[in-house]
């Protein structure tokens, strides 16, 4: 007995020198030490002995198992700092290596755009507040004194969304929040709405699907023309620079009487006349006119006391003019070639 337990020992130790991980370890904890393992199976045998060589035996097996036990807790605290080792050395980090770019995100030259123009009308004590790009024919048409026979609503093509005149649309423009400012609110108003306006447009170089517009209206009493030629002037002028001239030419929307349109100095000719200018060397910058009373009556204003002016601009035309921009499609193509140069 005294012998096997003394080979026992030594093949297991012998094993345990070769044994190269911790699985491997595991393994030959279970063959010796384990509840099945071949020196449990020899402790067992102690007892089966004549009672005189009982002790010496049961001596003999307990230092084999402790001399394993230890040999074995020995071996897993090497295989654990070599597996450590080996894990630090895989996911070394080389800090003398250069650094990648992080790809940085920028504003949209539109975004910009839009910023710029609120941050103007919010100087100037103006509001900022949106509305619905699903909108019902009323307040598209209707109630901005365009009624569904009228031949002004071929200005606008239109994108139904229930195929038929009358009801919901995706809004042409983005007037038909002044009507729905003016139903809650009373005056003194003073508000602009950016938003995206949809029209069914052969697109060309200034024409899109979707544009966006930022619409601006004013209502109190006595409110006149000057104060609007004045606002949109200081707007054309904190826009585009000091010495840009702006000029205010008649022009028809139902929805305002009388209505004109804005244009500004062409940024590229400075007014001489050029390709971009069509040789006019004026740029138009939007729509505007004094509220109609149809439309201040409609919402229940008294028109005989108060007035207001309305105006709608579109971003991208701004854009444009700003940068030198001969297309609008571009802004809305995605090209990151063209995107980046506005960093
Ligand atoms: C209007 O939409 C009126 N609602 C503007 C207005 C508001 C007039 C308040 C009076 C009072 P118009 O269709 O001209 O008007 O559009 C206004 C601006 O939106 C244009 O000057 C242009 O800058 C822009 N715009 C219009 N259609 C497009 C389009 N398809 N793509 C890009 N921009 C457009």
């Amino acid at each position: 007995m005294l012998e096997e337990i003394g080979q026992l020992k030594e093949e297991a130790l012998r094993e345990l020198s070769c044994v190269a991980d911790l699985v491997g370890l595991e393994n030959w904890r279970i063959s010796y030490l384990g509840k099945k393992g071949a020196l449990i199976q020899l402790v067992r045998g102690v007892g089966s002995l004549p009672p005189e060589q009982r002790p010496l035996a049961g001596q003999a097996a307990n230092e084999a198992k402790l001399a394993l036990e230890s040999a074995w807790g020995e071996k897993q605290r090497e295989l654990q700092e070599k597996s450590l080792a080996q894990a630090l050395q895989a996911e070394r980090i080389d800090v003398t290596l250069p650094g990648r770019q992080p790809i940085l995100g920028q504003v949209h030259p539109i975004t910009r755009v839009l910023r710029e123009i609120t941050d103007i009308f919010v100087a100037l004590g103006f509001r900022v507040v949106e509305g619905p790009e699903v909108e019902w024919d009323r307040y598209n048409f209707e109630m901005l004194n365009i009624p569904a026979d009228h031949p002004a609503r071929d200005m606008w093509d239109t994108f139904y969304i229930s195929g038929r005149v009358g009801e919901m649309l995706l809004r042409t423009h983005t007037s038909p929040n002044q009507v729905r400012i003016m139903e809650k609110n009373q005056p003194p108003i003073r508000v602009i709405v950016p938003g995206k306006c949809y029209r069914y447009e052969a697109v060309d170089a200034t024409h899109e699907a979707m544009f966006y517009q930022v619409e601006g209206l004013a209502v109190d009493e006595g409110i006149t023309m000057g104060d609007l030629k004045g606002v949109l002037t200081i707007f054309a002028k904190a826009m585009y620079g000091k010495e840009r001239k702006v000029r205010f030419r008649c022009d028809y929307f139902p929805f305002v009487e009388p209505g004109v349109e804005m244009s500004v100095e062409c940024y590229a000719c400075k007014g001489a006349g050029c390709r971009i200018c069509k040789n006019t060397g004026w740029l138009e910058l939007m729509g505007a006119g004094m509220v109609h009373p149809r439309v201040l009556e409609g919402v229940g204003y008294d028109s005989t006391r108060y007035t207001g002016f309305a105006f709608g601009m579109g971003p991208e035309r701004i854009a444009m003019q700003k940068y030198g921009i001969e297309d609008l499609r571009y802004f809305y193509a995605n090209d990151l070639r063209f995107l980046r140069q506005f960093r």
